[in-house]
């Protein structure tokens, strides 16, 4: 059981579980970089044409893609028709153990979203509809930069409330919070003594932005 002054109810099945993720950080960062050199960061393209600017990639069975067909999940890489790299067991017990932590038992991610931020770089208001049941729980983990997250209703126009997401954050949300629309404000440039007060170097792949792992069960 953590800290109860590190889990922040967002929602009545909404969590930010403060720094869940730091202590395994540098163990998850190894496997990320395993992941990138196979299936690498890119930036895809919106049915509409626009090029987004979070540069994404994905481990699991199924990757989330964009291009001018739509949005969809697929088993394999467009990049070289590849299945994507195997999820990481560090990865399925950090998701498994963080929905647990938020009253999701038993969630079985089959699909891990890799985004990118640099700074400048946003996410706008979206609901995540491309999975088949909604009633799966959806985890996420923040690495690197810290970001501003919009955490919406269930009505575009409803008022986001703002969230600062940092380094080893988690965020689960589920049954009557799954569909909330919710979105990421540009990242700021912050300095590496900022985002590092101990004065650690961050790891490599940190190095000037932020790192957001998602995970679904999408199929
Ligand atoms: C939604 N990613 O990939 S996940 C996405 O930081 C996406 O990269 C964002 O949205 C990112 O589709 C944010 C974090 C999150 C946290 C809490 C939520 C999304 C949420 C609560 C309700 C709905
Ligand atoms: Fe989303």
């Amino acid at each position: 059981m953590m800290d109860p002054a590190a889990r922040v109810q967002l929602g009545p099945r909404a969590w930010l579980l403060r720094g869940h993720a730091a202590p395994q950080a540098g163990a998850l960062l190894s496997a990320l970089e395993t992941i990138l050199a196979r299936a690498p960061l890119r930036q895809m393209v919106t049915p509409g044409g626009q090029t987004m600017s979070v540069a994404m990639s994905n481990c699991g069975e199924l990757g989330w893609t964009s291009d001018r067909r739509g949005y969809r999940y697929r088993a394999s890489d467009p990049l070289d028709e590849r299945p994507w790299p195997e999820m990481p067991a560090a990865f399925l017990r950090l998701a498994q153990d963080a929905a647990a932590e938020a009253g999701f038992d038993g969630f079985r991610p089959d699909a891990c979203l890799i985004n990118r931020y640099l700074p400048g770089t946003r996410l706008s208001l979206h609901q995540d509809r491309d999975e088949r049941d909604f009633d799966q729980p959806i985890v996420s983990l923040s690495l690197g930069l810290p970001a501003v997250f919009l955490f919406g209703g269930l009505a575009r126009s409803d008022r986001p409330q703002r969230v600062l997401l940092e380094h080893g954050d988690v965020a689960v949300w589920g049954g009557e919070d799954r569909l909330r629309f919710h979105g990421v404000m540009p990242l700021k440039n912050a300095s590496d003594d900022l985002f590092d007060p101990a004065g650690q170097p961050p790891h490599e792949l940190l190095r000037g932005c932020r790192i957001n792992l998602t995970f679904r069960k999408a199929g």
